[in-house]
């Protein structure tokens, strides 16, 4: 396997093969490192707190499928307004980023119409549906954006957009 940045030392006898190695499994390291920095470089660049959770706008446009999977990823789940002001607060992050809407964690993608947060809890009496929806318009929107206003509308699971990252504290 050809490693990136070894070397031979011409005329020194050396284990060059284990140094390949050991330098192979820098360059892994270095890799994951470079990941997780972008990732915490995005978070430190303003992330939004309440008493027990930490929510994280992720300007990066994915699937909902694909989003809650970043969100697993790193211990947390798309976000779950369950209460106003936790509906306020992440609609007001949208508007301050100047995005119009984002995948939050919402769906029906199990039963039409029965409407579960992303940790599979079900909807409470709190919800800010815009008016007309969830409307699954074409018998195809299982899952939920929410747009700069706070309103939420049911969108269809596949197209792709920004989303807001839930993490408990004690988790991070
Ligand atoms: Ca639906
Ligand atoms: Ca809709």
């Amino acid at each position: 396997m050809y490693v990136h940045g070894s070397m031979d030392f011409a005329g020194i006898p050396c284990e060059c093969g284990q140094l390949r190695t050991a330098i192979g499994k820098m360059d892994n390291q270095v890799t994951l490192l470079t990941t997780e920095l972008k990732f915490i470089k995005k978070a430190v660049a303003g992330v939004r707190e309440t008493d027990n959770k930490t929510y994280l706008l992720v300007k990066e446009e994915k699937r909902y499928m694909d989003a809650q999977l970043y969100c697993q990823g790193r211990g947390g789940t798309l976000s779950m307004p369950k209460d106003e002001s936790t509906n306020s607060l992440i609609a007001s992050y949208i508007s301050q980023a100047g995005l119009s809407r984002v995948f939050i964690g919402i769906n029906d993608l199990e039963k039409e119409g029965s409407f579960v947060y992303s940790d599979r809890s079900p909807m409470q009496t709190f919800n800010k549906w815009s008016s007309g929806e969830p409307n699954n318009a074409y018998d195809e929107e299982d899952c939920v954006e929410m747009i700069a206003s706070g309103g939420w509308n049911d969108v269809a699971c596949h197209i792709t957009m920004n989303f807001v990252c839930e993490f408990d504290k004690e988790n991070v």
